[in-house]
């Protein structure tokens, strides 16, 4: 058995870690913003002020993904360029930009994926209690209804949120991604206000006539250190609550796996977040292994290394197996409830560099793309209903915390020239796009 027949092949990215021109057109600043331009808190003292220079390379972008043969590519869409208060005024030149971008991937035949909200907060919800407060999620869903109702004619798919566990745990409980807080399990009402936020949203896109909304989730398998031991054990599956189910549970219809804050979730908040979606997006990268938490700590588990597989440049674990596990627990885990998915990012990072002959030879990023999608290929075998699968990333681009270090493109740029070479693994990428549909 193949891939079932439209089966779609893309490439990702996100604004803040591509575009740059953080202060044209009217763009205001977002919380990454403030957080890269805080010293000490991304690696390098790098920000997102110039980044790819996307914002004025997209025509040379769009050209690459050509020839890249994807079917589809997700981008995202900076809610500060749209609406730089966050609220209220809305900066038409915001909406321009995407709208030049997207008419230039029609012309080329590529479909358009628009995920709304990749971490790049204004700054000014912030100030206001970002993602802790619920009036957040109403800000967010004013935001999808103004980019709908622009690009909502051409654009036929829509991701909500990116990894909604992410701008909790590593913004708001650990502190490690903007805005830096450090809430710990205080931290659970900006998941509510995420999902509530994603329910309202896709009620706004359905309004203007939306057909194939979803959300993307980041989900990172766990394991206990010991399986023989009860106190790891329940340490994975206290992990696997927050990190994992949290954000899908309430939205394919359950309750959340652990209990939230008296107050924050209201009356009819479940059915808002659980509006049908037309797809769930599945981000994967790694497994995660957990040990019982030394005494005192504020987190239910402890993260230990994995120590027994390959890494990737950043000393990430590589076990494609882990994905297919994965999509079968999420098909036996929700059954019928589970919508068809998309593998919305996977991806590795090396240090890749441009050879004395002008290429980029990535070899273990192939094997790794090869893997990942034969896993893929296993799980639809299996009769797993994945529908396409995005690499992370088109292009080498900002990688949050830890500045442009890691490359995780399929494109390599050199930060200094803005010089895109396509690596080996674009090429390889390519033909087997070109082979799928042979
Ligand atoms: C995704 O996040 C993002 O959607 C994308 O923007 C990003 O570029 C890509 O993956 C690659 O990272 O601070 O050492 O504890 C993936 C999930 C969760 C991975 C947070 C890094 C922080 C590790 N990320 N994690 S650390």
């Amino acid at each position: 058995m193949g891939l079932p027949a439209g089966f779609q092949w893309g490439v990702a990215t996100a604004a803040y870690q591509i575009e740059g021109a953080v202060a044209e057109d009217g763009r205001g600043p977002s919380t990454w913003d403030t957080f890269a331009h805080t010293p000490g808190r991304v690696a390098g003292g790098h920000t997102g002020d110039v980044a790819c220079d996307h914002y004025h390379r997209w025509p040379e972008d769009v050209a690459l993904m050509a020839d890249l043969g994807v079917d589809a590519y997700r981008f995202s869409i900076a809610w500060p360029r749209v609406q730089p208060a966050g609220s209220g005024a809305v900066n038409p030149k915001g909406l321009d930009f995407y709208e030049r971008l997207v008419d230039g991937l029609l012309e080329r035949g590529i479909a358009p994926a628009a995920t709304l909200y990749h971490w790049d907060l204004p700054q000014p919800l912030e100030d206001a209690g970002g993602w802790m407060e619920r009036d957040t999620a109403h800000r967010f869903a004013e935001f999808a209804h103004l980019a709908a109702e622009r690009l909502g004619d051409r654009v036929a798919t829509w991701i909500t949120l990116n990894e909604p566990v992410v701008v909790m745990a590593y913004g708001y409980a650990f502190g490690v991604y903007a805005p830096g807080r450090t809430l710990m399990l205080d931290a659970l009402p900006v998941a509510h206000h995420q999902l509530l936020g994603h329910g309202l949203a896709v009620r706004a896109l359905r309004e203007h006539g939306a057909r194939q909304v979803g959300l993307t989730n980041h989900y990172s398998p766990a394991w206990a250190r010991d399986a023989s031991s009860d106190a790891d054990r329940r340490a994975a599956g206290a992990f696997d609550d927050l990190m994992n189910r949290l954000f899908t549970d309430p939205v394919l219809g359950g309750g959340y796996p652990v209990e939230l804050p008296a107050g924050v979730v209201r009356d009819g908040d479940l059915a808002v977040i659980s509006a049908p979606i037309d797809f769930l997006g599945v981000n994967y990268y790694q497994p995660t292994r957990l040990a019982a938490p030394a005494e005192g700590s504020p987190l239910p588990f402890d993260m230990v290394g994995i120590e027994e597989h390959p890494k990737t440049g950043m000393g990430w674990p590589i076990v494609p197996d882990a994905l297919l596990s994965l999509l079968r627990t999420l098909d036996t885990t929700y059954g019928d409830r589970l919508p068809p998915l998309y593998i919305t990012e996977n991806g590795c990072s090396f240090p890749d560099a441009v050879g004395p002959d002008g290429t980029v030879d990535d070899a273990d990023r192939i094997a790794f793309l090869d893997a990942h999608i034969a896993a893929v290929r296993t799980a639809v075998d299996e009769g797993v209903d994945v529908r396409g699968y995005f690499a992370w990333s088109l292009m080498d681009n900002f990688e949050w915390a830890e500045g442009y270090g890691p490359r995780f493109g399929l494109v390599h740029v050199d930060y200094a020239t803005q010089r895109r070479t396509p690596k080996r693994s674009f090429a390889w990428y390519r033909d087997l796009i070109a082979a799928s549909r042979a």
